[in-house]
Order: C-alpha cells, then structure tokens, then sequence
C-alpha cells in the first residue's frame, strides 16, 4: 500500500480511495497492483465483508491509467503487465464491491469501476474511454467488459468515438445502479455494502460466480452451475439460519 491509496475500514466495508487528486486520480500500475493486493488482503479477513472503491475529492473517480507511466512503456512491458490479472482480482474476488463514482471515470477508470460488482455514481459523473484518441484501446478489460454489460453497439460508440456517457445515460444502460449527491455517494455506497454483508456471506460468493459465468457459458453450462451451487448451499448452516430466522419472524445472524 502507498500513499496513493487509501484503506480503512468501517463496520464490516473495506474502503479503497484512489488518492491522487492532484492528477485527478490518475492509476499508476502500482496503484492498480496495490488495490487488487488489498482485495486479497481482505477476502482472507473475517471482519471484511465487501469493499468500496472510490476517488479522492469530487472531479475524479480516476481520469484513466497515469499517461506519464505510460509513456515509458513499451511492447514487451504491455505483453506482460499485471492490468487485466489485477483488474480481474479485483472482478473475480468472493467479496463484493461497489465503484462510488463522483466526476470522471475514464479510460482505466472506467474500467476499474467495471471491474466492481455494483457502480453508483453522482448525476454530474462522465464515463468514457478516450484511448483510442491517444492511439492505443482500453487494455485493462474495457472492450470486453463495457460490451458484455452493455451491449456491442454502446462499446464501439464510445471505444471508436471517445464519446463521454453522462452518468443519466450510465444508469439508463444499468452499468450505474444509483445516483446520489456528491456529498452522499460515499455513506451510500458504504450502506449498499454493508446491506450486502448482511446476508448470507456464502450466497453472495456463489451468487456472484454464477452471475459471472453467465458471460462466458452456455445456458446450460450456467443452469448447472447455478444448480450445484445451490444443492451445496442447502448443506450449510447458513441456510438453516436464513430459512429458520424467516420462519422464526427474526433478523437472521450469519
Ligand atoms: N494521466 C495522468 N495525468 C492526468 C490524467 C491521466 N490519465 N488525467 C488528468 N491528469 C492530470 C492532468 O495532466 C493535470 O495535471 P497538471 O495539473 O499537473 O497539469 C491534472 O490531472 C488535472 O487535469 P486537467 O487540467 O486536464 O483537468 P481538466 O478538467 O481540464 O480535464 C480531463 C479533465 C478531460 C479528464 C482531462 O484531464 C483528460 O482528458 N485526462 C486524460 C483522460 C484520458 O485520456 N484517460 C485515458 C488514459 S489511457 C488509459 O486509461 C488506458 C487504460 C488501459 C491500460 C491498461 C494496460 C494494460
């Protein structure tokens, strides 16, 4: 962990601020690889149970990847650098996690804040992908993920144009799932969080491996998927707990 990243917790939510305001949040490798560490640190941790990213200050969640550290790579450090697989931790751990989005989020940004389960954004926040502009793609897993969320069509608009989408047009396509004032998207997304720890913490691991494959497997690959995690969750305690509270007419405590 580094100065430009911030971690702390707060009840059961891990909160990670980008915090490099000066640059409007701009990731360096080294902040990417030092999210996805603290993601790993905390899915080992009991008292985390999901995690908020956010930016320092309200014009940036982060304008992109730091283009300065950019500049000073070439083919052979892109063939092997750690984006994706850092970005993917960040997709693929069981804990789950909520972009809170105020300004831009661009470029790596935006797919940092794809790379979260759930985005909620402020109604003034711009999302974009402005590579193609600077003569290289999103390589951070935006052409896959922005045309798996929302569609072929939205992805090449705004990959081939550079196009910015208002946080309006975010939330119409789903890719934002609240809006909320600046001064509230941060006590916002820590509450969505912590609503989510609530509940059964094992269904939310399965829930999420189920709704991810659902990318890249057949129907029936995913319904099997969705059938055994289901058959195993009906072996836990967690599930005598959940069905028992309800019928008890009582908060379930998992
Ligand atoms: N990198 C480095 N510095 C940045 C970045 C950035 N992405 N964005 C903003 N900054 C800096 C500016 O240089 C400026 O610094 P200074 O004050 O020292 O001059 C400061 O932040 C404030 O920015 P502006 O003065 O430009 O603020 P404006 O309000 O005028 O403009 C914009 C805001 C429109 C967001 C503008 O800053 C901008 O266009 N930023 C760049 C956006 C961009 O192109 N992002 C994509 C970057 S490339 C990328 O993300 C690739 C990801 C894939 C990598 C994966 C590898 C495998």
């Amino acid at each position: 962990m580094n100065d430009a990243v911030i971690a702390e917790v707060s009840g059961r939510v891990g909160i990670i601020t980008v915090n490099r305001p000066d640059a409007l949040n701009a990731l360096t490798f080294d902040v990417v690889r030092a999210i996805s560490q603290q993601f790993d640190t905390w899915r080992d941790d009991q008292s985390v149970h999901g995690v908020v990213i956010t930016g320092a200050g309200d014009r940036a969640f982060a304008a992109g990847a730091d283009i300065t550290d950019l500049q000073g790579k070439r083919v052979a450090e892109m063939t092997d650098t750690g984006m994706q697989h850092w970005m993917t931790v960040i997709r693929e751990s069981p804990l789950p996690s909520v972009a809170a989005v105020s300004g831009f989020a661009l470029g790596g940004g935006f797919e940092l804040a794809l790379a979260c389960d759930i985005r909620i954004a402020t109604p003034a926040s711009k999302f974009g992908f402005p590579e193609t502009g600077l003569g290289i793609i999103p390589g951070a897993g935006g052409t896959q993920l922005l045309s798996r969320y929302a569609g072929i069509s939205v992805a090449n608009y705004h990959v081939l144009t550079g196009a910015l989408m208002s946080a309006e047009r975010a939330h119409q396509l789903g890719l934002v799932s609240e809006l909320h004032d600046a001064a509230d998207i941060r006590d916002a997304a820590i509450a969505l969080v912590q609503a989510m720890s609530e509940r059964g913490p094992l269904a939310l691991r399965l829930a999420k491996r189920a709704i991810r494959s659902s990318a890249d497997t057949s129907l029936a690959a995913g319904l099997e998927l969705e059938l055994l995690a289901q058959a195993a969750l009906f072996g836990t305690a967690e599930r005598d707990e959940g069905l028992a509270a309800f019928v008890g007419k009582r908060t379930p405590n998992f």
